[in-house]
């Protein structure tokens, strides 16, 4: 792979393999979700998602996405329940777009794409850190929630309203004070399936758990999103966008559903 990963032809995910064998492993994401084939589980239980807003700490572009960082040093911030044992912690958020309005989600459902997906990822305490737990098959859980063109979403916009100071691959800034409940939509029935992170090292390390409502963007949202840059300062500018993997061999594994 040219020398790192990214989502470009010559290091985007059809090389990845080469440097990250997992990628055609038995356990990937993300998959297209077919409903119709998803099994209702009456033992799963409701999500239990616990934030608190002073955890926030700063977002930043790092390059693939950009992500925004929670302090995780207690348990302030957490997802129980739902289809995990134990407690996780919320690590950070970030998301994955298109260049234009009709891609950018990595799950699909039942073929279709949305224009962006949202990554809420936790990590299971009863490892030490996110880094130790990130390799443990029950390490993490990761929620997924779709955004799909509608009314502007207010919530979203005080994360859309940094992007003048992250343009760039490494910058950062402060970003405290923000509600990441205020990104999940008013139901939490969601599907739930055994994968890994869509990005390497593509560890098969996160339970996924993807919300069937998506929350709203208006078109002039999704259009800040491919402000950003993929690129460094000073490097010739490169817009973020397409930073999504397609869907994935299912190999067997079952999809279940919170919901009739
Ligand atoms: S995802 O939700 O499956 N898309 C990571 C976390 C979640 C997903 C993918 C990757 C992850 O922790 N990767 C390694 C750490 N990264 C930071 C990051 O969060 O995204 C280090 C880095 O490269 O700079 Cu990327
Ligand atoms: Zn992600």
């Amino acid at each position: 792979m040219s020398s790192s990963w990214g989502y470009g032809p010559s290091n985007g995910p059809e090389k990845w393999a080469s440097g990250f064998p997992v990628a055609n492993g038995p356990r990937q994401s993300p998959i297209d979700i077919v409903p119709a084939d998803a099994a209702f589980d009456a033992g799963l239980k409701p999500l239990r998602l616990k934030y608190d807003p002073s955890d926030s700490l700063d977002i930043l572009n790092n390059g693939h996405s950009f992500q925004v960082t929670f302090a995780d040093d207690r348990d302030s911030s957490t997802l129980t329940e739902g289809p995990i044992t134990g407690i996780y912690r919320l690590k950070q958020f970030h998301f994955h777009w298109g260049a234009s309005d009709d891609k950018g989600s990595e799950h699909t459902v039942a073929g279709r794409m949305f224009p962006a997906e949202l990554h809420l990822v936790h990590w299971n305490t009863k490892y030490g850190s996110f880094g130790e737990a990130a390799s443990q098959a029950d390490g993490l859980a990761v929620v997924g929630v779709f955004l799909q063109i509608g009314s502007k979403n207010e919530s979203l916009q005080k994360v859309l309203d940094t992007f003048d100071k992250i343009k760039a691959k490494g910058k950062q800034t402060t970003f405290g004070g923000f509600d990441p409940a205020a990104l999940l939509p008013g139901s939490l029935d969601y599907w739930t399936y055994l994968g890994s992170l869509t990005t390497p090292p593509l560890l098969e390390s996160v339970t996924w758990i993807v919300c069937k409502e998506p929350i709203s963007v208006s078109s002039e949202q999704m259009a800040r999103f491919r402000s950003l840059l993929f690129s460094a300062e000073g490097e010739p500018e490169c817009c973020m966008v397409d930073n999504y993997r397609p869907p994935q061999p299912l190999k067997g594994r079952s999809v279940r559903a919170s919901f009739q």
